[in-house]
């Protein structure tokens, strides 16, 4: 069968030959009596590389979005989220229907930050006709705002301002490791400010599952009885552990690789009729972008056809690149879009 380039996203990724390895070797207990070995140096190790007292591992980062929520607020809390985040977009309502919290979409800017007025003016007086603030949620990198990194200093920003007003501040670092490639930077830095911060393994860093949440030891505990709850308590999670080890380890400076793949991609489509596209904002993995007779089924079929996988919604669509993607698939990649627009 003929190879796909798949760019649907960088979820797609499968485990390196290594990394398969490591997870067959991995040393192993129960986890949920907190006895596997493996499992305990992967939990020290995100978080001391983020600059945080503990850490948990988590099935994925909808669960680790969730038990940190779920850990920082309460039934009938008020959370604030971006509009265009993943938390609010696509977790299929979880905080609210499994966690009883309400939350509030403020608008994101552009580059998927929130100024400081806007954080202050959501925040709810103390009065009984209204839910208690008690979060703000923030993304790095902002994934719909084109994989946008957000910098140490805007995230400072963010996060000073809502402590002021007494609230926690959860960081969605789904890709926080692109966003500190990006900028040549220590992802501590970029984590340093939130209260809790989840991070994904199972995207760039290339392991088959897993996420890891890291914290204060409170939050940590908390977040525990919480993954229990949701279903996250497993045993011998050594296996997945291992795999987050190898990753934290080897995958992470490829990142930019990655990057220079999706900025070569860009400018490329930028060139060609009919796509419309600013290859500069482009500055991690992710690419949106649009034509202009719309996006189509048509145009995601006729680039399936010549092996090309790619993900729209109504009128966007996003080629997302990963370690399954070499600097030939981007010629290639380049060549079916001009044949397919053609
Ligand atoms: N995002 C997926 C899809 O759900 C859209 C993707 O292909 O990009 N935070 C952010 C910012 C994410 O992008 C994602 C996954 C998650 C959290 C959730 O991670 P998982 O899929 O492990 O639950």
């Amino acid at each position: 069968m003929k190879r796909l380039i798949d760019l649907r996203s960088d979820t797609v990724t499968l485990p390196p030959d290594a990394m398969r390895r490591a997870m067959h070797e991995a040393e192993l207990g129960d986890d949920v009596y907190g006895e596997d070995p493996t499992v305990n140096a992967l939990q020290e190790k995100a978080a001391e590389r983020l600059g945080k007292q503990a850490g948990l591992l988590v099935t994925s980062g909808t669960q680790g979005n969730l038990a940190s929520l779920l850990s920082h607020a309460g039934r009938g809390d008020h959370v604030l989220v971006g509009h265009q985040s993943h938390i609010f977009k696509y977790e299929a309502g979880a905080a609210s229907v499994l966690g009883g919290l309400f939350l509030e979409p403020l608008t994101n800017r552009e580059d998927g930050t929130f100024g400081e007025e806007q954080i202050t003016a959501a925040v709810n007086p103390p009065d009984v006709h209204r839910a208690p603030t008690r979060v703000l949620a923030i993304e790095n990198t902002h994934n719909l705002a084109g994989g946008a990194p957000v910098d140490a200093k805007a995230t400072k920003r963010m996060a000073e301002t809502a402590h002021a007003h007494g609230l926690k501040v959860h960081l969605d670092g789904a890709r926080l490791f692109n966003a500190a490639v990006a900028f040549g930077t220590e992802a501590a830095a970029l984590a340093e400010p939130a209260d809790s911060v989840s991070v994904c393994l199972s995207k760039g860093l290339g392991c088959p599952l897993g996420s890891v949440v890291v914290g204060d030891d409170d939050f940590i505990g908390e977040a525990r009885r919480w993954r229990k709850m949701l279903g996250g308590g497993m045993r011998q999670a050594g296996v997945v552990a291992a795999a987050g080890i190898y990753a934290l380890d080897h995958m992470v400076d490829r990142l930019a690789e990655d990057h220079e793949n999706a900025r070569r991609l860009a400018y490329g489509l930028a060139e060609i009729q009919g796509i419309v596209l600013d290859p500069e904002a482009v500055r991690t993995n992710i690419i949106y972008f649009q034509t202009e007779q719309g996006i189509s089924l048509d145009l995601a079929k006729r680039l399936e056809k010549r092996g090309i996988l790619m993900d729209s919604e109504k009128t966007l669509a996003r080629l997302v690149t990963h370690d399954g993607i070499s600097s030939a698939d981007i010629d290639l990649v380049l060549l079916a879009f001009a044949e397919a627009l053609r």
